[in-house]
């Protein structure tokens, strides 16, 4: 599970928080396949705690199929659907803890006390001298009260227990039976890396696991201690690369990104412009930021470090606020929806399949090549591979230019502008060169799966 899965990393998936499961399944069919994404992480799918708010998910009562986003029948249809059109689903997998507080009921109707649920009794939890209690995640400097005290609150399971190894893996295999074939794995940093192999290991190799493990400067757990055994999400590649985007003048520096900024290895890391969290938290840009956030996710898809993984969201304004409810037989993503939906923008989209082009046939992921940046350092353009090109323009003006391609000559189209307009032809001469004007704080892509 290390490095080589069943999901093709070289793609792109998409986090689609917070939809249900049959929107997910539709969306699967009508976009994600033609549009060449290959994964989508869904909210953690098991029983959770009653509440609107979106972290109700994020407080397990059971591993029962039964969420906010539908039932286990609504959950096996969505991974049958999603999967016969190539597009593999990843499940958000919450196993550090369980839920908070003296006791409820979850959403599927399952009673609860004080760090006792159907799966666990206290004795499967991390606690003190007293059963019901644990001391609380305060010092990031040392590894076991990150790894061992409760997170805001939440009851911390023993992770170096086999049977709480077990019980998980048991969770998670019966998800892998069903044809899920990835899986986050929430709080990682919170848990012990050699104890989350003891449930890791006995998933097919095959999975796709990664884990969510946020790197702070003098904090003790880093994540190449989980390098090891899983793939690792890469906070540190938005906080880097965005203010390069957010700047003028500094896209040109963008040809490096990558290990020797101090970044995990490419093979092992999972990037994203911002998430759930840091969409509420500290992410340098989101769709609240427009052109500077597309721009943003343009180079995630069309450079080469990384997985990448597109946030799509639903508009809030209240850190707390829940999901909109689906209304019935509506276009999620449709004029006036409550869902950002930025997977469907058109230049994101339109730069899934050109990754896609430019990687087919290749042994590794190619490297950018031809790379050409403007004086002002505003626009970049480069090659990936023979099969596909690239101009990206955050300057506040249209700028023309000539750059070398890579690419056979030909007449192609300009995937940034939507599939669902006219192809705009972009010609590449004889000697492989384009002219081409490229829109202010948008892109030109073309690649050889695209055609005019
Ligand atoms: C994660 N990764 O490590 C998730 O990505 C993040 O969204 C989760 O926090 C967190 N870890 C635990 O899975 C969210 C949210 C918290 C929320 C928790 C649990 O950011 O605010 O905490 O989910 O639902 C909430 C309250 C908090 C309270 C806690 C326990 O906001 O004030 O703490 O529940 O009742 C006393
Ligand atoms: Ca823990």
């Amino acid at each position: 599970a290390a490095v080589a899965t069943s999901i093709d990393t070289t793609g792109v998936f998409v986090h689609l928080f917070e939809w249900s499961h049959s929107d997910v399944a539709d969306e699967c069919e009508n976009f994600l396949a033609p549009m060449g994404y290959n994964g989508v992480q869904v909210s953690p799918p098991n029983e959770h705690i009653t509440g609107s708010e979106w972290w109700t998910r994020y407080q397990p009562v059971t591993y029962n199929l039964t969420s906010r986003s539908g039932s286990p029948g609504e959950f096996q249809d969505m991974v049958d659907r999603c999967t016969a059109v190539g597009v593999d689903i990843v499940v958000d997998a919450v196993v550090n803890h369980m839920a908070a507080g003296g006791g409820g009921s979850g959403v599927a109707g399952t009673s609860y006390s004080n760090r006792q649920f159907p799966d666990y009794d206290q004795t499967d939890f991390h606690h003190t001298s007293d059963l019901d209690t644990n001391c609380a995640v305060t010092d990031y400097t040392n590894q076991q009260d990150v790894q061992e005290c409760d997170l805001v609150g939440l009851p911390d399971l023993d992770t170096s227990s086999s049977k709480v190894q077990d019980t998980i893996a048991g969770y998670l295999n019966g998800l892998w039976d069903m044809g899920v074939k990835g899986f986050r794995i929430d709080a990682a940093k919170h848990q012990e890396a050699s104890q989350m192999n003891g449930y890791i290991s006995q998933l097919p190799d095959e999975a796709l696991v990664f884990g969510e493990v946020i790197e702070g400067g003098n904090e003790a757990v880093k994540p190449e201690m989980y390098e090891p055994y899983m793939m690792v999400t890469e906070f540190d590649w938005a906080q880097d690369v965005a203010p390069n985007v957010i700047s003028e003048g500094k896209l040109q520096y963008l040809s490096t990104v990558g290990e020797s900024w101090g970044l995990i290895p490419s093979e092992t890391a999972v990037i994203f412009t911002d998430n759930h969290d840091t969409q509420r938290g500290n992410a340098p840009l989101t769709y609240k930021d427009g052109e500077e956030y597309n721009m943003l996710n343009l180079f995630m898809l069309a450079s080469t470090y990384g997985y990448p993984k597109v946030m799509s969201s639903y508009y809030f304004t209240d850190h707390d606020q829940g999901p909109p409810s689906a209304g019935a037989n509506e276009d999620t993503c449709g004029n006036g929806s409550d869902w950002v939906c930025e997977h469907r923008w058109p230049g994101i989209a339109g730069l899934v399949n050109w990754r896609k082009t430019a990687v087919a046939g290749e042994s590794g992921k190619p490297s950018m090549d031809n790379w050409a940046s403007s004086d002002d350092g505003n626009t970049v353009a480069f090659s990936r591979g023979g099969a596909a090109f690239v101009v990206l323009n955050r300057a506040g003006n249209d700028v023309s230019g000539t750059y070398k391609t890579g690419l056979p000559a030909g007449d192609y189209c300009n995937v940034i502008v939507g599939s669902d307009k006219d192809c705009e032809t972009v010609t590449v001469n004889g000697d492989g060169t384009v002219d081409v004007t490229t829109q202010s704080m948008t892109a030109v892509a073309i690649h050889t799966g695209a055609l005019a």
